[in-house]
């Protein structure tokens, strides 16, 4: 019998127009939030084409209809800043397929939200950074991206998850969680909690900043994990930001550091062996170079004096928010095995305690490259 979701799928391609006839389906990518496929099509003239279709995860971003207007304001503020720079409007950003009725996305009966892109051929995808060449690109692009969107509306966009990086919001959440307990899981990862509560007073550093306007709100990507960068396979340049679905007005220091919080170790984020996982100084400082170097001129003072904080507050809310999904049964990222979420909070957590000790050594890098 065919599951919903194959049944879904079939409904929701028949409502796109791929201009060729669909040769097959497939699960794609690894991200925590939305389901990812990709579509091949086989076309008049023989080629294959394949196109990426995702269902919205409307649990997380419960205004399909906001998201997508977000991303067709961005993308189509992207095409024309690539057109001028005689870029490839095909490749350097997403582009929405639209619905045979021309709506950015498709609504299933079962009231799933569907949304096809083109797919950005000759690209590669790094789930962990392999050499500093490919993280140099990243944050480059990452860097970029911001310069590219400095002078975008920031009124037009929709919040799609409210208080996303709320650090502060975070931390009582994490607490309620703690609190209700509901499946008897907080004794197991007391070492955890504590290492948070320890951390309570850090969690307002940077909202501070903010709310007494030292940092300015810009408009920013906000989950800028390194598979967010499409790599061109020939060049080794970055080619394409995707994952829009979280721009929104926020803080470059999030940008920055939830970058180095994925990027600047050597461990997959959900290694079981924390004695495998040390934060990398040269990846953060081949990252900085980077970032700094695409989009230094833009950042004032504050901000850069405070990046080490961004690496760190990113690194010890991305821990948080596993910790807690991991007490509340584990509904919001996609889990593949039991203690998959703890193992990735305890990644988080040794990376922040390793930013702690050379704290020191962060802040002469920062200064290095912020001349
Ligand atoms: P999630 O929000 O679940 O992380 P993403 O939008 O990041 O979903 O997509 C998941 C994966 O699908 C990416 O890591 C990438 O491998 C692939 N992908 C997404 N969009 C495209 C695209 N337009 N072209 C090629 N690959 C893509
Ligand atoms: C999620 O969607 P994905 O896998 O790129 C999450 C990020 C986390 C990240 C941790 C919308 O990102 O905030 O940092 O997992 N996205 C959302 O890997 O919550
Ligand atoms: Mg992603």
């Amino acid at each position: 019998m065919k599951s919903t979701t194959d049944e879904m799928i079939q409904e929701t391609l028949a409502a796109y127009d791929f201009g060729g006839q669909i040769v097959g389906t497939v699960r794609y990518g690894e991200g925590h939030i939305n389901d990812t496929f990709c579509v091949y099509t086989q076309q008049p003239d023989g080629d294959c084409k394949r196109f990426i279709l995702q269902r919205i995860n409307t649990d997380t971003f419960n205004n399909p209809r906001q998201l997508m207007e977000n991303i067709s304001g961005v993308t189509t503020y992207l095409r024309s800043h690539i057109q001028q720079n005689g870029g490839d409007t095909l490749r350097e950003t997403l582009n929405v397929l639209p619905t045979k009725e021309g709506a950015a996305y498709y609504t299933d009966t079962q009231t799933g939200a569907w949304r096809v892109y083109l797919f950005v051929e000759g690209t590669v995808c790094l789930q962990k950074v392999e050499n500093e060449a490919d993280f140099y690109t990243v944050a480059q692009t990452f860097g970029n991206f911001q310069n590219m969107l400095a002078d975008y509306p920031a009124d037009t966009l929709h919040e799609t998850i409210a208080a996303f990086h709320d650090t502060p919001n975070r931390y009582e959440n994490f607490e309620k969680a703690v609190q209700a307990d509901v499946l008897g899981r907080a004794k197991g990862v007391q070492a955890e909690i504590d290492f948070v509560r320890a951390r309570k007073a850090d969690c307002r550093v940077l909202k501070d900043l903010l709310q007494t306007g030292k940092l300015p709100l810009r408009v920013t990507h906000n989950d800028t994990k390194l598979n967010n960068v499409l790599i061109d396979k020939t060049t080794g340049k970055g080619i394409c930001v995707i994952d829009l679905d979280t721009v929104m007005p926020g803080l470059s220091l999030h940008d920055f550091g939830d970058s180095i919080r994925f990027g600047a170790n050597n461990c997959a984020e959900d290694e079981p062996d924390t004695a495998k996982v040390s934060f990398s100084l040269p990846l953060f400082e081949t990252f900085t170079k980077g970032f700094l170097n695409a989009a230094g001129d833009a950042l004032t003072k504050v901000e850069k004096e405070y990046l080490p904080w961004g690496a760190k507050l990113m690194t010890l809310e991305c821990g948080m928010r596993f910790l807690t999904d991991y007490l509340e049964g584990d509904h919001y990222f996609r889990i593949h095995r039991d203690g998959q979420n703890v193992d990735r909070c305890r990644t988080q957590f040794k990376l922040v305690q390793d930013m702690e000790t050379n704290w020191q050594q962060l802040n002469d890098i920062i200064k290095k490259y912020s001349c």
